[in-house]
């Protein structure tokens, strides 16, 4: 896998499509005309002869749906199922199998491969349209309930699950690639005593208005930030170096004092400003991700100790 393939999937969460993408994979030209005849109207159709063409157009433009017919020489359908589900970056496309009329067992074998459904050759155009219209749908949903699942509902930006998602598959990308990783977290300076200044309505919405500036301030689409619980945010760098990251780090710091949100009990500047601790590695395979997040912690200790609103690695 490609290194900008993975970039790629990071974010096919975020990709627009003016109409939905389906691969149709079959090694008879005519059922590929049929096919693209019955829905190139409504959506956009892509096309594959054979197995291998098959998993690399998977991987590369990511459809909304693979509708795959199972008798083919070389790499038959079952296999492409199997090898699409055992890939991380095609293994939520939806798989549609095409089936010779009453093969009951392969039908069952595609079901239980991962395959969602199945249509029965010859193909009839009107069944064809709503099964994949109920596939479509479906993937829609499970979609959205997916991008709900990693937001946090107070901020809107990523939550404290999504964090972990992205530390654990861009640690091991990073220890793949021999490149580095950097993790900061950030903790508002006496916030307690803004609640108690302001109150807490106020609290949450300067939490807003901050995880909105230090979204902003992070330039790298690559990189993350979260809010990892009460007023405190996580952020994920990859490769990323020391400098790099202090860059970022610094940005962040601006962003907030730039802000200039009044607190009187601020202890720093009168405004609402930011502690931030960052440790950045190298990651081996016998490295620990926990240790890399606890270094972060403890660079966020000394950060406050040494008086706030500053930046420690
Ligand atoms: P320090 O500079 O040492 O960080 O001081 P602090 O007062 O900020 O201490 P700490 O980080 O432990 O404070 C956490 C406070 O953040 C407690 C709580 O009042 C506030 N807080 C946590 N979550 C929320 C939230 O969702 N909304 C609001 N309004 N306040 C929150
Ligand atoms: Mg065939
Ligand atoms: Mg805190
Ligand atoms: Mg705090």
């Amino acid at each position: 896998m490609s290194q900008s393939n993975e970039n790629k999937s990071r974010h096919s969460g975020d990709m627009a499509r003016d109409k939905d993408l389906i691969l149709v994979v079959d090694d008879s030209p005519t059922n590929l005309a049929i096919m693209n005849v019955v829905l190139r109207d409504i959506y956009q159709v892509i096309t594959a002869n054979n197995g291998s063409d098959a998993l690399a157009l998977a991987a590369s433009e990511e459809p909304d749906l693979i509708i795959l017919d199972i008798m083919m020489p070389g790499m038959d359908g079952y296999e492409i199922c199997d090898r699409l589900k055992a890939n991380p970056f095609t293994r939520d496309i939806p798989v549609m199998f095409v089936t010779a009329m009453d093969q009951e067992r392969q039908e069952a074998r595609g079901l239980a491969l991962g395959a969602v459904d199945y249509i029965a050759k010859p193909v009839s155009p009107p069944i064809v349209m709503a099964r994949v219209r109920n596939q479509l749908e479906l993937k829609k949903q499970r979609d959205f309930l997916r991008r709900l699942s990693a937001i946090d509902g107070l901020t809107t930006i990523a939550n404290r699950r999504a964090f972990e998602e992205d530390f654990d598959r861009e640690w091991r990308r990073a220890i793949r690639l021999k490149s580095s990783i950097g993790v900061y977290l950030t903790d508002i300076d006496n916030f307690k005593s803004y609640n108690d200044a302001y109150g807490y309505l106020a609290g949450d919405d300067a939490l807003r208005i901050l995880a909105q500036a230090m979204s902003k301030a992070i330039l790298r689409p690559g990189d993350l930030l979260a809010r990892y619980s009460g007023e405190e945010f996580v952020g994920l760098m990859p490769d990323t170096d020391a400098s790099g990251a202090a860059i970022v780090g610094e940005r962040l710091l601006n962003a907030v004092r730039a802000l200039s949100l009044p607190h009187a009990h601020s202890g720093t500047a009168s405004i609402v400003t930011i502690s931030i601790g960052v440790a950045i590695c190298r990651p081996g395979p016998a490295s620990d991700r926990a240790a890399l997040f606890k270094l972060a912690g403890d660079a966020l200790y000394a950060a406050k100790k040494g008086g706030r609103n500053q930046l420690r690695v």
